[in-house]
């Protein structure tokens, strides 16, 4: 298999191109004091509420475990939700933009030996838009998308989260390229279903909140992407396509 039989690389945001997580949570917290609910999510707590994708989708599920009986059940699309989740964006990139968090060991020469080799980049994540771009401005300069990321899918793209494949085939649909050509990095078990859904093969990198689920059907599962360069991509891409 030649190099021009990888064309593309599919990105996920948060865990993946950055540790974000950690910032996410403090971001809610946040939003939580300033709205005066007495809502606090420690570390063991966000690992949990991790297993549902999308912001508003887990502050509506924390709702449902918290209410009082006969409080009506908060979803995705309460005002409350729509409120607090506004919130907790302009904290969380509020904190990016102000330079608290980097990329991940071996992203960005990865991104860069991709681009130099003339593949294809795209972002495939449940997050929202405003904060895919306030961290890769923040780390990679503002003309991210015309130097890296051609496509992007995302919440709004995609409003069916992972575990759903939607994100990932959109994805694909807009680079025109088929899975077969392509490979995606993960750091969690809902996204590696996405994307072994959509049929591309995955690298994993989990991070510390994923680092103990089961992600077998990976490709490889890495503690970085390192020593993860283009040549040994293509090396266990061809293994399994042989
Ligand atoms: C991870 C998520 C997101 C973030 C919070 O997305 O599930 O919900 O935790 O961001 P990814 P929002 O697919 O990039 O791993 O509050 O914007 O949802
Ligand atoms: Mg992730």
């Amino acid at each position: 298999m030649n190099a021009a039989a990888l064309q593309g690389l599919i990105f996920d945001v948060d865990g993946t191109l950055a540790d974000t997580e950690p910032l996410h949570c403090t971001a809610f917290n946040e939003a939580f004091a300033r709205a005066g609910l007495d809502w606090h999510w420690d570390a063991p707590t966000y690992l949990g509420l991790l297993a549902v994708a999308g912001g508003k989708e887990r502050i509506a599920h924390w709702q449902r475990t918290q209410r009082t009986p006969g409080e009506a059940e908060w979803t995705a699309r309460t005002p409350e939700v729509a409120a607090l989740h506004q919130a907790k964006t302009a904290i969380y990139t509020g904190l990016v933009e102000r330079g608290e968090i980097r990329l991940r060991e071996g992203v960005e020469p990865l991104l860069r030996e991709a681009r130099a080799g003339g593949l294809r980049l795209a972002i495939a994540t449940t997050t929202t838009p405003a904060n895919i771009d306030a961290l890769l401005t923040s780390t990679l300069g503002r003309d991210w998308r015309r130097e890296f990321f051609e496509v992007v899918e995302d919440a709004q793209t995609a409003p069916h989260l992972k575990p759903d494949p939607l994100v990932y085939r959109q994805a694909l649909a807009r680079l025109g390229l088929p899975a077969e050509a392509c490979v995606a990095f993960e750091d969690s078990i809902n996204g590696l279903r996405a994307s072994l859904a959509a049929g591309l093969a995955t690298v994993v990198t989990p991070s510390h909140f994923t680092q103990d689920q089961d992600f077998r059907g990976a490709l490889r599962v890495m503690p970085s992407l390192r020593d993860v360069r283009l040549e040994r991509l293509l090396e266990w891409r061809q293994a399994i396509a042989a």
